[in-house]
């Protein structure tokens, strides 16, 4: 049978949250499964947009993505959560809202050099020249989480591949 799960991705900006999201998504969609992606274009336009990239806002943006979350739970959808979510104490916040097993951490685990490499958006450019404050990996930190449910390589592997990784735990989990 189908059940509902958060998959919570954590990773640096331009570390592949999103894109793999919204790809592991579409799948479970193709599966006939109700399921829904939360990111930075759907909240902190909206739900979060009173909120900047200081500690306390990202705690407080962490802290409302994991209580709506937890409502698209409660609801039977599995939600995807594509945020950076820097520290370890927020996610971990997070997770104790629900029950053992309907969290599912995904470490995004692209090498810095790799996200500042690729800077899509030109914002690791900013931040090195101090034209963004507390950008994280260069002048904010990222806590790493140390044992994820999963960990994929978002900076060496293909989106495919990370994919099918992320589909095949689901199926062991019987989420799918
Ligand atoms: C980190 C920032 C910052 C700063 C703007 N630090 O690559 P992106 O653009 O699309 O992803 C980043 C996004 C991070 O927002 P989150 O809500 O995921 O952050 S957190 O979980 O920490 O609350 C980046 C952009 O917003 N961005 N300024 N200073 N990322």
């Amino acid at each position: 049978g189908h059940r509902s799960a958060i998959l919570w991705f954590t990773g640096l900006s331009g570390s592949g949250k999103s894109t793999l999201a919204n790809a592991v998504n579409s799948a479970l969609f193709e599966q006939g499964m109700a399921c829904y992606v939360l990111d930075g274009d759907n909240i902190r336009h909206g739900l979060c947009k009173d909120l900047g990239f200081s500690d306390s806002d990202r705690e407080e943006n962490i802290r409302r993505i994991g209580e709506v979350a937890k409502l698209f739970l409660d609801a039977g959808v599995v939600v995807l959560t594509a945020f950076v979510s820097p520290f370890k104490a927020d996610r971990d916040r997070a997770r104790a809202l629900v029950g053992e097993g309907d969290f599912i951490e995904i470490h995004c685990a692209a090498d810095l050099g790799v996200c500042e490499e690729r800077d899509t958006k030109g914002l690791y450019a900013k931040a090195r020249a101090g034209e963004i404050k507390e950008f994280t990996g260069i002048s904010s930190p990222y806590e790493e989480p140390e044992l994820p449910e999963l960990r994929v390589d978002t900076g060496g592997q293909g989106l495919e591949e990370c994919v099918t990784h992320i589909i095949g735990y689901l199926q062991g989990q019987g989420i799918i």
